[in-house]
């Protein structure tokens, strides 16, 4: 078989990879505070990081990812950062937020042009009033999006690495939980097999399980199946729930109308009696 190539593309195929684009800011001990870090200038309030990362156990975005680029706020020395290695993130310190340019450039052999996202980097507290309270307990705001970079008809070079079993190896840790463990661990890096039983590469799971394929895609359905029998159920509880809330709101309705009036008797009693008074 010829090595997958580089100027190549696979026909009718798609693969995407999730990144999180996100920023943490955290409050600096005000000025004069000893705890204060030296050498930052006075008006700065806030500690910063801005970042791009993959979510927890996918596979590594280095298989895609080359290098990432901030384009920070203007005022700040070398404004445009370039982050070759993970981890993709500048840290810095401030006193406001901005909108900040982020280049995600590819790897070679994807043969794909950089593509561009944008992150406000949020300073100040948000959302709802628990969130913030959170954020004001914490001295933490944290604002994190998850993007998605599609891959169409890639490279055959990227297809072969995006359907690959390095992409996890990052995630193998020392096996524990005794020989099975340590012996499934090793067969296949600790993680599900992934591509079709005759051997295809494909980014899915296999179509059935064995006994060293914990992981089919059998068992997603039947497990897509017993979700939607539990939605069922859940929603038909909800529906009774929802009778039984109009007719507490059918009777609440009577009994205030009922009570309404007799507010109104009242009423009417006491200011004719008011106005017999006032005769
Ligand atoms: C804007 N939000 O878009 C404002 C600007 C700039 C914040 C915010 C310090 C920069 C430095 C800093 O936090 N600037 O020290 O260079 O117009």
């Amino acid at each position: 078989m010829p090595a997958p190539a580089a100027n190549k593309r696979v026909k009718n195929k798609r693969i995407s990879r999730n990144i999180i684009i996100g920023s943490e800011a955290y409050t600096l001990p005000p000025l004069g505070d000893p705890s204060r870090p030296k050498g930052i200038p006075d008006d700065h309030t806030k500690r910063w990081t801005v970042y791009v990362r993959q979510p927890q156990g996918d596979p590594s975005l280095t298989t895609w990812l080359n290098k990432v680029q901030f384009k920070i706020f203007n005022t700040y020395e070398n404004p445009l950062r370039t982050c070759e290695n993970p981890p993709f993130e500048v840290t810095e310190t401030g006193w406001g937020g901005f909108n900040i340019d982020i280049r995600l450039h590819f790897q070679p052999l994807s043969g794909e042009k950089a593509q561009y996202r944008q992150h406000f980097l949020q300073l100040e507290k948000y959302g709802d009033e628990k969130q913030q309270a959170t954020q004001e307990a914490s001295g933490l705001v944290r604002a994190e999006f998850l993007e998605v970079v599609q891959f169409n008809e890639p490279t055959e070079a990227l297809f072969e690495a995006l359907t690959s079993e390095d992409q996890w190896h990052y995630l193998q840790m020392p096996a524990k939980g005794g020989k099975k463990a340590a012996m499934m661990a090793a067969q296949m890096g600790g993680r599900p097999k992934r591509g079709y039983p005759n051997g295809e590469r494909s980014a899915q799971l296999p179509d059935k399980g064995g006994d060293d394929v914990p992981f089919s895609q059998e068992q997603e359905q039947a497990l897509i199946q017993s979700i939607r029998e539990k939605i069922g159920v859940v929603e038909r509880e909800l529906e009774e729930e929802t009778k039984r809330r109009d007719q507490t709101e059918k009777r609440l309705k009577g009994l205030r109308a009922e009570l309404g009036h007799e507010a109104a008797q009242q009423a009417a009693q006491q200011a004719s009696g008011d106005r017999s008074r006032r005769r």
